[in-house]
């Protein structure tokens, strides 16, 4: 039988073996994923455990909070703030950033997370999943500098840890530190993630393709132009039928197009035309966009690069589309054209 790798092992022989993460890095890894365990038996209660409904409460994005939000956003802060490893954290669930209280040691990461995507399937019991993205504190002005908002706002390119916690069938963590992407299932009698795959590969073609086709009439003509190819399927320029999945929870989308190829598409539309999109960039787009690449994929907004676009504030929405490294480039083609 060959020997089960824990999520520890696999991080100290990445610490170790190929001296990619610092020691910190690995402790604040393991302290998120022990936050996702804790996530993940409230969520697994449902209607068992005074865990469903509105929280009564809205968010920073002026959307009303389901209580597993806020407990899942709770289970992270508390996680993660005594142990030395951060200096702060943000969340989609926080309007401002949390500097660790003066009582801990401060460190020198920065932590955002999205605590449960997907909320609005917590009632029906569709997965749903917490969403992580891990960058250094800036150096400026030296290590006894208090954290400010400006020291999150760097390019995604910048991230030295990403990954994301599924609650579903199994409860899953897909994580890259630069080295590829690997996924760790929990084992709930070992009370840990185990290695169940490594050097996850998104294949570059696909027949499959993640949009909500109830917004069609109000997307922009490149994306217009690349959903009616699909759906003209092997009759239309394609030459090939596609099929069609939408969860509304990006951590159930992106796993499958980790698991079997893609594409996803959160395009810009015109319901909110200030707005570049729906999701957002720091703690849902930047993570799943490295995550993606490490995986052989790509990520754009239909024209950038993903971890390329530069930040100018904290809750900052995006539009998405990843996955299928070559359908990902021909709907940016259509939008550079
Ligand atoms: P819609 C969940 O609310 C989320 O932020 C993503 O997880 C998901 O991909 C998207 O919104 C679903 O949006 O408009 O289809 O409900």
């Amino acid at each position: 039988m060959t020997q089960s790798i824990s999520l520890t092992r696999y991080l100290v022989e990445q610490q170790r073996v190929h001296g990619r993460i610092p020691p910190e890095l690995r402790l604040l890894i393991e302290v998120v994923a022990r936050a996702c365990k804790r996530i993940s038996i409230s969520v697994n209660q449902g209607a068992l455990g005074d865990v469903l409904g509105a929280a009564g409460t809205d968010n920073v994005q002026g959307e009303a909070q389901k209580k597993l939000d806020v407990i899942a956003n709770e289970v992270l802060i508390e996680a993660n703030e005594w142990g030395g490893h951060l200096a702060a954290m943000a969340s989609e669930e926080m309007e401002g950033i949390y500097v660790v209280p003066n009582r801990y040691p401060q460190g020198e990461y920065l932590l955002l997370f999205d605590p449960l995507d997907g909320s609005s399937n917590i009632e029906v019991n569709v997965s749903i999943g917490t969403i992580f993205s891990v960058l250094r504190k800036p150096e400026n002005g030296g290590a006894e500098t208090a954290v400010e908002e400006q020291d999150f706002l760097q390019c995604g390119s910048r991230q030295v840890a990403a990954g994301y916690c599924i609650y579903g069938p199994q409860t899953t963590m897909v994580l890259t530190v630069g080295d590829g992407v690997a996924m760790f299932t929990l084992d709930r009698e070992q009370g840990s993630f185990v290695l169940t795959q490594e050097n996850i590969r998104i294949p570059a073609d696909t027949k499959e393709f993640a949009i909500n086709m109830s917004n069609l009439r109000h997307w922009d003509a490149p994306v217009r132009r690349y959903i009616d190819e699909c759906l003209a399927g092997r009759d239309g320029p394609r030459g090939k039928d596609f099929n069609m999945r939408w969860v509304a929870s990006m951590v159930a989308d992106v796993h499958r197009i980790l698991m079997r190829g893609g594409i996803f598409m959160y395009p810009w539309d015109k319901r909110e035309p200030e707005k570049p999109g729906k999701l957002r960039l720091m703690y849902e787009a930047n993570p799943m966009g490295w995550l993606v690449e490490q995986a052989g994929g790509a990520a754009t907004d239909g024209r950038r690069r993903i971890l390329d676009i530069q930040p100018g504030k904290l809750h900052e929405r995006v539009s998405v589309i990843l996955g299928s490294r070559n359908e990902v480039d021909r709907v940016t083609s259509y939008h550079t054209k």
